[in-house]
């Protein structure tokens, strides 16, 4: 059955990932979404969205004291974003290795950042940086009934 349902049960975890304005204009959408999918995670929410400018300080209210904060905003409200909830064991800090590096000329080939960008104000996408901040974020960027509760036939093939 498919029902609205605001966060995981059974103990699996979820973190917020959105490919950023820059990604969607590359055209890069389907390789980012892929890697996710391939790797065996469970897609919870995805959609489309023009972010507002009061929500991407929200979601970046932890760096408004940066220099780089109010580019970091024009660059997120820049043109549309791909927002996504992703579900799996350890699916916070195991994104975070398929993204790599925060800057891409760090990051390691075979990471979507080491493999697809070369600046750090230019790095494609966003993944939740702990368990917390993924639940904030989804709860920020979706709502309940966006979010669907489902288990892919092939789960038990996945999970143990
Ligand atoms: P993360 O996205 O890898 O978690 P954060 O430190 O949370 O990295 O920074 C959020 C975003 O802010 C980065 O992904 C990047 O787009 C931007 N950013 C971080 N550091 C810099 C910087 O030194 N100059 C310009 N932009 C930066």
């Amino acid at each position: 059955s498919v029902v609205a349902q605001p966060r995981a049960e059974g103990g699996l975890e979820q973190t917020y990932v959105m490919v950023k304005p820059d990604g969607v204009q590359r055209g890069l959408v389907g390789e980012i979404i892929s890697r996710f999918e391939k790797k065996g995670f469970r897609l919870a929410g995805l959609k489309m969205f023009q972010c507002p400018e009061d929500l991407a300080k929200k979601h970046y209210e932890e760096l408004q004291e940066k220099p780089f904060f109010p580019k970091l905003v024009k660059y997120i409200t820049s043109g549309p974003v791909v927002c996504m909830a992703w579900e799996g064991p350890g699916v916070v800090a195991s994104a975070r290795k398929l993204i790599g590096s925060t800057n891409p000329l760090q990051a390691e080939p075979g990471t979507i950042r080491g493999d697809l960008a070369v600046a750090v104000g230019r790095n494609v996408i966003h993944g939740s940086d702990s368990v917390a901040n993924g639940e904030r974020e989804i709860g920020l960027w979706f709502g309940e009934a966006e979010l669907c509760k489902w288990q892919p036939e092939l789960t038990p093939w996945l999970l143990e």
